[in-house]
């Protein structure tokens, strides 16, 4: 049998040597070992098509600069100045909700028959799949029990193991059966990919079939196409996790963020930004709620689910003039189980009353003038880090690429993220957006990938005791600022 890497490897080299661009080794050693490999490879000649400089070989030095070209956030920290009284532009802020459950959800969180929710998945996911030339008419599972080459599968993954021999084995499921996959510990990139493989995410296997074990040369994720760049005359603030109703609420720091918001804060860049930012996004845990974790009552400063909104209301009711699109977090006052239905009057009657703002799901989808953006609070972050080898709470700009991969929010059936047997499958990302927001973890990340914004907007709220014990540094007080499609990064602290 062909080996695999070696083959991959030498497509990639192919590809560069294509547009007359080589590599040098420790570009080669790099790439080689990178799961993303043939996306760099393809953004990588894109880069350097675009640079003026000429150069025809790949240097590590060259691909760190452009992966850190991606990743770059302007940050900016505030400058006391209450005097600046700037008034925003008088602007048209054309706003649609192209996703929200709030209204669809068909259920009420109860687990119960999951088979059909499982089925929407794997349909939703099998049409990207199988659009995929390696993948054109997948066979059924149970094709297994012969002996084939060549083989097409798509299938959920039931579990992930290593075996005796140092093999890994997989197994995956479509409606017509079941299969076993085995990674050759020889195929070094296969059994890389591998480790980004979570249980119940849908892939695609080639390979052959001795009538009992598919020996795998390739596991195909549904992936991005790359997202075109889009014009944007504007600014976006995303913000999360403000904590409202917490001792470790930075309430100082957010009137600040307040004050800036509405332009009478900072010098004149700052002001020039906040008069630039037609939409605010906050991506669920408003408050801190009640009764979230153990011991949480001991850290509470306003202990009432509805004066927490009334105090939220009573803050943000200061932003009037742009529209402010909330959704639900863990700490919310909405159903626990995903996808989480918005928060209700009953709860939070002054936010719901306030003319400029919009309740929507946990995740959802708003086009702000032209710019699709699909929020997600990211309590599938803590699943995935419990998955993933290597990874922690503030390695949040992986999990997002992954995800995106995966095209998936919250792969993981049955851990921490609790989610609702509906008869669709809403967290599947159905139309690559052209930012992902989410939260969760109290620590900011930003990076761009394919195209794409993948942001998360930290947090309000110092460190809780919960969170030492988790070892998680929160960096509060963050903002990120998507500007005019540069990501800029307001700190207040
Ligand atoms: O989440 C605050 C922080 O705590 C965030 O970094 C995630 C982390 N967290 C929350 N719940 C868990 C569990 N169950 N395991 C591990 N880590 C967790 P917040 O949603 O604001 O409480
Ligand atoms: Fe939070
Ligand atoms: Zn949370």
């Amino acid at each position: 049998m062909e080996n695999n890497t070696e083959r991959n490897m030498s497509n990639i080299i192919e590809k560069f040597q294509n547009q007359n661009i080589l590599l040098n080794h420790n570009a080669y050693r790099f790439i080689k070992d990178e799961s993303y490999a043939d996306t760099i490879v393809d953004e990588l000649i894109e880069y350097m098509e675009s640079d003026k400089e000429d150069n025809y070989i790949v240097t590590l030095e060259m691909i760190n600069n452009y992966l850190n070209f991606e990743k770059k956030r302007i940050l900016e920290t505030i400058v006391e100045n209450p005097e600046t009284k700037k008034i925003r532009k008088n602007m048209n802020m054309p706003y649609e909700i192209k996703m929200d459950i709030t209204n669809q959800s068909y259920t009420n969180g109860d687990i119960h028959d999951l088979s059909e929710y499982f089925n929407n998945r794997y349909e939703k996911l099998r049409s990207i799949l199988e659009k995929k030339p390696e993948l054109r008419n997948p066979m059924e599972m149970k094709i297994t029990k012969s002996k084939v080459d060549n083989i097409r599968l798509i299938g959920i993954v039931d579990s992930i193991q290593n075996t005796k021999n140092g093999h890994k084995m997989i197994e995956i499921e479509d409606p017509t059966g079941e299969g076993k996959i085995l990674i050759h510990k020889d195929q070094e990139d296969l059994l890389n990919k591998c480790k980004n493989i979570v249980k119940d995410e849908i892939v695609g296997i080639t390979g052959n079939c001795n009538g009992n074990l598919v020996i795998a040369d390739d596991i195909i994720q549904p992936g991005i196409p790359r997202n075109p760049e889009k014009e944007m005359d504007f600014s976006i603030v995303f913000l999360s996790d403000v904590h409202i109703g917490s001792k470790m609420f930075d309430e100082k720091a957010f009137n600040h963020f307040i004050k800036w918001i509405n332009g009478n804060f900072g010098n004149e860049k700052q002001t020039d930004l906040a008069n630039d930012v037609k939409y605010l996004v906050i991506g669920g845990d408003l408050v801190d709620g009640i009764g979230i974790y153990p011991n949480q009552e001991k850290e509470l400063a306003i202990p009432d689910i509805y004066l927490q909104y009334e105090e939220a209301a009573r803050l943000i009711g200061d932003i009037t003039d742009i529209p402010i699109i909330i959704a639900p977090g863990n700490h919310d006052a909405t159903r626990l189980a995903e996808p989480q239905p918005a928060i209700t009057e009953q709860y939070a009657m002054d936010l719901n009353k306030q003319r400029n703002v919009e309740m929507v799901s946990n995740p959802s989808i708003v086009t702000l003038d032209n710019i699709n953006v699909e929020i997600y609070h990211g309590r599938s972050f803590d699943d995935i880090i419990m998955a993933m080898n290597g990874l922690d709470h503030s390695n949040t700009d992986i999990i997002m690429k992954e995800l995106m991969e995966k095209r998936h929010l919250a792969p993981i059936y049955g851990e921490r993220t609790a989610l609702a047997s509906e008869f669709e499958d809403y967290l599947v990302i159905d139309e690559v957006p052209d930012v992902l927001h989410t939260g969760h973890v109290h620590i900011n990340s930003y990076i761009k990938y394919k195209g794409v914004h993948l942001v998360n907007s930290g947090t309000f709220q110092r460190q809780t005791e919960f969170q030492k014990i988790y070892n998680i540094t929160p960096t509060y007080g963050h903002v990120p600022v998507l500007s005019r499609g540069k990501m800029k990064e307001m700190i207040f602290t």
